[in-house]
């Protein structure tokens, strides 16, 4: 039996029936697609994710990735392999590529639903799978030679990592202390020492491509503090002439050792150095332009997106896993006949207290998937747009906005449901390796630390996404929320027009804005001379508006889901149709009822912060 339960149908409904994709099929780059075409690809996705992927999902736990010491090299074992080989094979990557390097485009709300598939079933396999992809930023932002570098990583497959962590730069980015010193020849040698990276070396393919952030010396206007100064270096494992394609010696960059983690444990972490052995690291700077950290947050906005669609995936498998658990272990009377101790044992999904959690599950779930899918379709827009050479910037805001929200929002829900939910749904053996739920919640923790921490995805959707754009996104966001509460209103019946979570959803957005509003009242009095220190007020706030700001959006999408299920419900339906839109109605009015009315205590929690924390000695904590 396969770990990974995939949820196709409410992908599926999620997609075509609450976000209309079909609008954006068999258009501009994406005419050769069409609704059919995509439920095929979704489809021959999922089988691949449960079977050939989820296959050594757990082996690969078991046994991980083996560093030697003395050739400084990582193999991955031969199982895994073959599910790489599959995930490869399957040319899933090529969605996400333009045509002109390789791809078959297809629109990102297309491209997420499939990533769903592939992370939930075997998220390693796919974070080795990245260097096509990355090619993209090559392509993009590169020189003719960088391009044609580009090319060679698509069609020979080759591995590339994102190198910007070092020892005593992590949120920090801008401390890096990796230099780079230009060479007569137009090359750099990279000299430093990285840590924590992913895929940093292994065995799965003939070369890797580093992108790493260094700090050029010596070079007039480039290598300031910060990140601002920090330039974009391609360094590949083993040196390429690439108009040929042949592979020259190795270069000056090794793996020096491999980390031993809580989960995840089959994509390997490594420390890297960078010419620290006599050979030097040769290096090209990306574009020939001194860009660093904006050619990489390209991959860091890509990677947040696919660090929140992991989570939710593996949270949706781990309900699903509790919810078969639940519908066959047998423990307990039914409560309500529980003085009798004759009564019959009864399956747990009997169980109020079972019920209540596989609810929440479901709900969390769901509304997760529906927020992941909304985000990539208003980035089907900024895509659509600018295949017609033009830019939307309202949805470029508004993807901005949400970036955050999936990452920061979406780990932590998911991680947190995973452990406190669904491994609790099976008791103990929750705990051991019989069942996935052990492995799942070890392996979801990094999503809430890689990609920029919860607090770092805080603070970006405060200042960046909220301030500095000026409340716009927001304000957009907000005015199609309210425009939905405000659509139920008028003469009808109160049931179908989900009249009351209608008005808790009214009360949950006022409650958020009024968080904005404490927050920005605090953001602006730290202006004034003497009240500097106002700003920590702020930064006491910025996680509890991360996650207030995600349970509206995901209230409001879940809602969104009833109000078409309703009227479904209404027409003709198979059995196991009906059910599904009746789970549908159930979870957004469960997440409605008990999720949404908490965000009240958090906006009062939020209008009474004050400095005390800050004021407090560290000796007192
Ligand atoms: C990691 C990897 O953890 C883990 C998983 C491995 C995954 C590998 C495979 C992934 C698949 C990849 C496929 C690729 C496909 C690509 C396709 C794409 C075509 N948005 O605020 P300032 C920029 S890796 C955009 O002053 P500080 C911006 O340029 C390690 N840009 O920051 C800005 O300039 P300006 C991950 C942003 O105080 C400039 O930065 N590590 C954004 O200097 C400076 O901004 C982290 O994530 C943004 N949201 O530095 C570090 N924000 O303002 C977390 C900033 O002029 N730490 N920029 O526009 C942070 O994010 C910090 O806030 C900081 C602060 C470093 C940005
Ligand atoms: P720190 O930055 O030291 O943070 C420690 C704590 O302090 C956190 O709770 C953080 O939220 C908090 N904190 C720090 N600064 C602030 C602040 N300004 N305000 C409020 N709170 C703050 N990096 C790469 O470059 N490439 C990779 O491929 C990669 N893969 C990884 C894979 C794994 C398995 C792991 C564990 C890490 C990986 N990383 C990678 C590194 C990862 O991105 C960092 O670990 C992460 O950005 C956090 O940095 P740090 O660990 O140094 O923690």
């Amino acid at each position: 039996m396969s770990h990974y339960r995939s949820n196709l149908r409410d992908t599926v409904f999620t997609l075509f029936e609450v976000l209309g994709r079909e609008e954006v099929l068999g258009v501009g780059p994406w005419e050769d697609l069409d609704r059919d075409t995509a439920e095929a690809i979704l489809s021959e996705l999922d089988h691949l994710a449960r079977t050939k992927l989820a296959d050594t999902f757990a082996s690969s736990d078991r046994t991980p990735p083996v560093f030697d010491p003395e050739t400084r090299t990582v193999t991955v074992g031969e199982a895994f392999q073959k599910s790489y080989r599959a995930l490869l094979d399957s040319g899933a990557w090529a969605l996400e590529l333009p045509a002109d390097l390789g791809g078959q485009p297809s629109p990102p709300s297309l491209q997420w639903a499939a990533n769903e598939l592939l992370l939930g079933s075997n998220p390693a396999a796919y974070l080795y799978a990245a260097g096509p992809k990355m090619a993209q930023v090559l392509w993009r932002e590169g020189t003719e030679r960088d391009r044609k570098l580009a090319q060679l990583m698509v069609e020979r497959e080759w591995a590339a990592t994102m190198v910007l962590t070092e020892p005593d730069a992590g949120s920090d980015v801008g401390a890096g202390r990796t230099r780079a010193l230009p060479q007569p020849d137009g090359t750099w040698h990279v000299e430093g020492v990285k840590r924590f990276i992913t895929s940093a070396e292994h065995d799965l393919t003939e070369n890797i491509v580093h992108l790493v952030l260094a700090r050029p010396v010596g070079v007039e206007g480039a290598g300031g503090p910060g990140t601002k100064g920090l330039s974009l270096f391609l360094v590949p494992k083993w040196h390429v002439d690439v108009e040929t394609g042949e592979l020259g010696g190795r270069n000056g960059v090794w793996t020096t050792a491999l980390e031993h983690k809580m989960g995840i444990k089959a994509s390997a972490t490594g420390e890297l150095a960078f010419g620290t052995d006599g050979t030097p690291a040769v290096g090209w700077l990306l574009g020939d332009v001194h860009d660093g950290i904006k050619q990489m947050f390209h991959i860091i906005e890509y990677a947040r997106m696919m660090v929140g669609t992991k989570a939710i995936a593996t949270l949706s498998s781990g309900y699903l896993n509790a919810l078969a658990y639940a519908k066959e272990r047998v423990q307990g009377p039914d409560l309500a006949h529980a003085a009798d101790k004759t009564a019959p044992r009864v399956t747990i999904v009997h169980h109020p207290d079972v019920r209540r959690s596989l609810m929440t599950q479901k709900a969390g779930a769901e509304g997760l998937r529906a927020l992941v899918l909304f985000t990539a379709s208003v980035q089907d827009r900024v895509a659509l747009s600018r295949s017609q050479g033009e830019v939307d910037e309202a949805a470029v805001r508004l993807n901005d906005l949400l970036l955050p929200v999936v990452k920061g929002y979406g780990s932590e829900r998911s991680w947190v449901l995973l452990g406190t939910e669904s491994l609790q749904t099976f008791g103990g053996s929750g705990y051991v390796e019989d069942h996935p739920l052990e492995q799942y919640v070890r392996d979801a923790k990094i999503d809430t630390l890689y990609e920029g921490t919860t607090a770092i995805q805080g603070q970006d959707l405060f200042f960046r996404k909220i301030v500095r754009d000026r409340g716009r996104a927001l304000g957009d966001l907000s005015v199609q929320v309210q425009g939905w509460i405000d659509s139920g209103a008028g003469p009808g019946e109160s049931e179908s027009r989900l009249k009351e979570e209608r008005e808790l959803l009214q009360t949950a957005l006022q409650d958020a804005g009024g968080i904005v509003a404490a927050m920005i009242g605090d953001v602006t009095s730290a202006q004034a001379p003497g009240r500097e220190r106002d700003v920590y007020l702020v930064g006491l706030n910025t996680t509890r508006l991360l996650m207030a700001l995600g349970d509206v959006v995901c209230g409001w999408l879940l809602l969104r889901g009833a109000e078409v299920a309703l009227a479904r419900l209404g027409e003709e339906q198979d059995p196991a149709e009906h059910a599904f839109y009746e789970g549908k109605v159930a979870a957004a009015r469960w997440f409605a009822r008990t999720v949404l009315p908490r965000l009240t205590a958090e906006r009062v929690a939020a209008e009474q912060t004050d400095l005390s924390v800050m004021d407090l000695p560290e000796a007192a904590f």
